[in-house]
Order: structure tokens, then sequence, then C-alpha cells
């Protein structure tokens, strides 16, 4: 009774403030979609980890003055169909400005559909299937380069490393398989001879009836185009067959799972990234401190690639509010179509695609149980 009586004065005393023309809370807000649990979950929980550090950012900076940036986030749980009724959830809700949306290309690719037909700006911190921009959707934007520029680059890049003979296996999804044909494609056009390939299914656990059959055609490298724990599972069960061929693998596999499940096996893989290498960029360290100190965990992978994207949409609502506009759905799609956003990872420009037009593949080493940096490859507007 006591309870109900306490709230009855605090609503009575909101509704008087607000009749009053008092101060009323005003928000504004975006949404995150991103896998926080599931076989993605680190690399997701790091991605809303730097939206959520750069929303308080923005918030105690006072750019947004009079208004507070609010941020909404959801689990898709790396499944399509989640990542679909997340999408409707947010779209459907007014307030939504703009969405950080997924992690996985199979989830972001049938969720374009809900923002396009809902006119909601959505930034993709990772998901690489070149075919999600394609679609024309003038919603659908991605921060990180795409499948087929590091399809492209790492065909090179293991031709260029002495490679003759590659085997090529994927996780027959949305993202690794049409990007282990890019790698197919691309290390074929520069001279090496693809001896297999295979799909595997995500969730199994024993690949050695099949890395017995590829042993069989001598490869002298495997590529993997997938995620964490597959790859992790794929290179520890060759190393358990006595196979010592090098094993590449793309972004998917590079995080802390990969290392955790291949354990020692991982040692001499190397990994390729969407993107710059946060490390070597003056204008990331900040974030990197600031990140580690907060959260008492180093940046992996996606991290400062979700951080621009939620500083690409507080620079699109301070635009508009600089200009005495109450922003929407549609002024924040018209900023992001002429922003030039210099975040920490760089100059974000988005092309008539919304793929940025600042394009790199970094290449990496396990060494000791760590990513080391070995290369960046930048790769023109073509
Ligand atoms: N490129 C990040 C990993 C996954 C995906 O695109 O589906």
């Amino acid at each position: 009774m006591r309870i109900r009586w306490k709230f009855g004065l605090a609503a009575l005393f909101a509704a008087a403030l607000t009749a009053c023309g008092g101060p009323e809370k005003k928000t504004l807000v975006i949404g995150a979609i991103l896998p926080l649990t599931g076989p993605a979950a680190h690399a997701g929980n790091e991605a809303y980890q730097a939206v959520q550090l750069a929303v308080d950012e923005a918030n105690a900076s006072g750019r947004l003055a009079p208004y507070t940036l609010e941020l909404i986030a959801r689990d898709d749980v790396s499944d399509p169909k989640q990542a679909v009724s997340a999408a409707k959830d947010l779209a459907s809700n007014p307030s939504v400005l703009g969405v950080v949306a997924h992690f996985n290309s199979g989830c972001y690719m049938p969720a374009s559909k809900v923002y396009h037909e809902n006119g909601v700006a959505a930034i993709t911190p990772a998901a690489s299937n070149p075919s999600i921009t394609l679609q024309g959707f003038p919603e659908i934007h991605r921060i990180v380069t795409t499948d087929q520029v590091q399809g492209t680059a790492f065909g090179q890049f293991i031709s260029k490393h002495g490679v003759k003979r590659l085997a090529v296996i994927h996780d027959k999804t949305q993202y690794g398989e049409p990007l282990a044909d890019m790698v197919r494609k691309s290390a074929v056009s520069a001279g090496v001879a693809v001896v297999s390939y295979d799909g595997i299914q995500v969730g199994d656990k024993d690949f050695r009836a099949l890395l017995t059959t590829l042993r069989e055609k001598k490869p002298d490298a495997v590529f993997f185009g997938g995620l964490y724990d597959e790859g992790g599972l794929l290179v520890k069960e060759m190393r358990e067959l006595g196979m010592k061929q090098t094993f590449f693998g793309p972004d998917g596999i590079k995080g802390k799972d990969f290392l955790d499940v291949a354990g020692s096996s991982a040692e001499g893989s190397i990994v390729s990234f969407i993107g710059n290498n946060a490390d070597n960029l003056p204008g990331a360290k900040k974030f990197l401190d600031d990140y580690q100190k907060r959260y008492k965990q180093a940046v992996e992978n996606f991290g400062p690639y979700a951080y621009d994207v939620a500083g690409i949409f507080v620079a699109a609502l301070e635009n508009i509010l600089k200009r005495n506009e109450t922003p929407s759905r549609a002024l924040v799609l018209d900023e992001l179509q002429k922003i030039q956003y210099s975040g920490v990872m760089g100059v974000t420009e988005f092309d008539e695609h919304g793929d940025n037009k600042n394009r790199a593949v970094s290449f990496y080493r396990v060494e000791t149980g760590k990513f080391v940096f070995l290369e960046a490859i930048s790769v023109s507007p073509s």
C-alpha cells in the first residue's frame, strides 16, 4: 500500500511538471542488434560494448543537447529468424532512428529487407557478404570492407606466400561459402592450383574423415571460409592427423574463440581482417585504451568499427540538430549519403551501394597465442 502511494505521488509530480512546461526528457534513440549470446557472442559483445562506450561519450560531451542518446540493444543469437524478429521489433518503434545492425551476413541479409521497408538506416560493423549491399536498398550500409575485397586479397596473399596447391573448405553459410569461392577464384587467377573444394556443417565437431581425404590430394595449404569454432576444430584435427599445412582463415576466425578451441594447434595460422589494423592507427589509441579501462579486456576485432558506426550516427544527429531540424529516419539517411566521418579507423564515406570507400584488408599470424600483424593491403575503389 505504501509503495503504491509513493508511485502515485511520483506520477502526480511528473504530470504536474509536464503540465507546467517543466523539464521533459528529450531522447534520441539508436538500436544495436548483435549476437550477444550464441557462437559469435564474443565478437558481438565486443561490438555492443564499443557502441555503448560511444553513446556514453556522446552524452557526456553534450554534443546532442538538449537530447540524450539512448541505445536499445537486442540479441540476434547469430540466428536469421531472431535477427528478423529483432529488426521488426526495433523498426516498429518510431523513436529508433538508426540501427548498428548484425555481425553475421546470414542475419543482415534477411533483416535488411525490414530496415528497407521501414526506412531505417542500418550500418553493419562486421557482416561482409557483398550481396547484402547490392540489393539497391538505400538504408543498408557497411563500414568494414566486403568479402569481394577480402577474398581477392586473400587469394593474392596465398599466391605471394608460395602456396602452389590449395585446399578450400567452407561452412555452407551466406558468409563462408561465397567468401571461399572468391578466394578460390582469386588464387586460381594468381596461378595457384585449387586441389579440393568442400563444405562442412556448422555445429559438426569431427572433420577427420574430410581432412583424411583432403590430405591425399597433397595440398600445401588449407583455406577455411567460416567462423571461430569450426575453424578452431579444423586446424586442431589437422594437427592431430599430422597435417602440417599452413592454415588460412578470414576475419571470421580472428578472435579468442578460434584460439581457445584450437589451443596450440592455432600457432602459425594466418588470418585476415576486413579493415585496418587498429593497433597501427594513432587515432585508435584512445579508443583502445578507454575500452580496455572500462571493460578490462583488450579489443580483438570489430569493436573499433562498431565504435565508429555509433560515431557516424552521433555525427549525423548532430548535423541535423545544428540546422535546428528535428531528427527523423529520413534525415539520418540523408546525412549518411553525404557523410565523411573521420573516426578511429580512418575516414568513412559510403559509396552508391552503402559500402565504405575506405577498403583495406589486414593479415595476421598466430604467434604464442596472439594475432601478430603482418601486413595490410589497401584496395582502391573500383
Ligand atoms: N565478416 C564477419 C563475420 C561473419 C559474417 O560476415 O557473416
